[in-house]
C-alpha cells in the first residue's frame, strides 16, 4: 500500500488557537483527522507528525526512506531558512510536496524565499487547511503515475 508522510514544522501546533485571521480556525488535530479520512478514501497509509525543532524534522525525513513513498511538508518558518531540511530532502530521494496554509508569496518579502521549493516536486499554498487534502490527492496521483 502506498504510504504518505505529512510533516508539520514549528508553531503549527498552535493552529486554531492564535492568529485565526492569518492561519484560520482549524486546529492541527482537525487537519490530521481530515487527512486520515482523505487517505482512507485514496487507499493510502498515512503518518502525520508535528515537530518544533529542525533536527527532529531532519530525523523524520531520513527515517522516511524505505518506510514512506512520498512526503508532504509544511516546514513553517524553516521553509525560509533551512539548508539542513533541503539537504535532508535531497538525500532521501523521495518526492516532496511543499505545503503552506497561507500564500507565502503574497506576504512579507522574507517569506518569498524557500529552500524547500528548490528540491520539491511541487508547491501548494494559500488554500488554508484544504491544502492538506489537495496535497494528499496530488501526491497519490503522482505516485500512481510514476510507479
Ligand atoms: O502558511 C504556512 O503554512 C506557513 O508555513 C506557516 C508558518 C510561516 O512561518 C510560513 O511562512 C508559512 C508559521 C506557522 C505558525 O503557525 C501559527 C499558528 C497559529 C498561531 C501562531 C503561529
Amino acid at each position: 500500500m502506498t504510504s504518505i508522510l505529512i510533516l508539520n514544522g514549528p508553531n503549527l501546533n498552535l493552529l486554531g488557537t492564535r492568529q485565526p485571521e492569518v492561519y484560520g480556525s482549524t486546529t492541527l488535530n482537525d487537519i490530521e483527522h481530515m487527512c486520515i479520512a482523505t487517505a482512507k478514501e485514496l487507499g493510502c497509509a498515512l503518518a502525520f507528525h508535528q515537530e518544533n525543532s529542525e533536527g527532529a524534522l531532519v530525523d523524520l525525513i531520513h527515517a522516511a526512506r524505505g518506510t514512506h513513498d512520498g512526503i508532504i511538508l509544511n516546514a513553517g518558518a524553516y521553509t525560509h531558512t533551512s539548508i539542513a531540511l533541503m539537504d535532508a530532502i535531497s538525500s532521501v530521494e523521495l518526492p516532496v510536496i511543499e505545503l503552506h496554509l497561507s500564500n507565502t508569496l503574497a506576504r512579507e518579502e522574507y517569506r518569498h524565499t524557500s529552500y524547500i521549493s528548490k528540491v520539491a516536486l511541487g508547491i501548494i499554498c494559500g488554500f488554508g487547511a484544504a491544502g492538506y487534502g489537495h496535497a494528499l490527492r496530488a501526491m497519490a496521483q503522482h505516485l500512481e503515475t510514476s510507479e
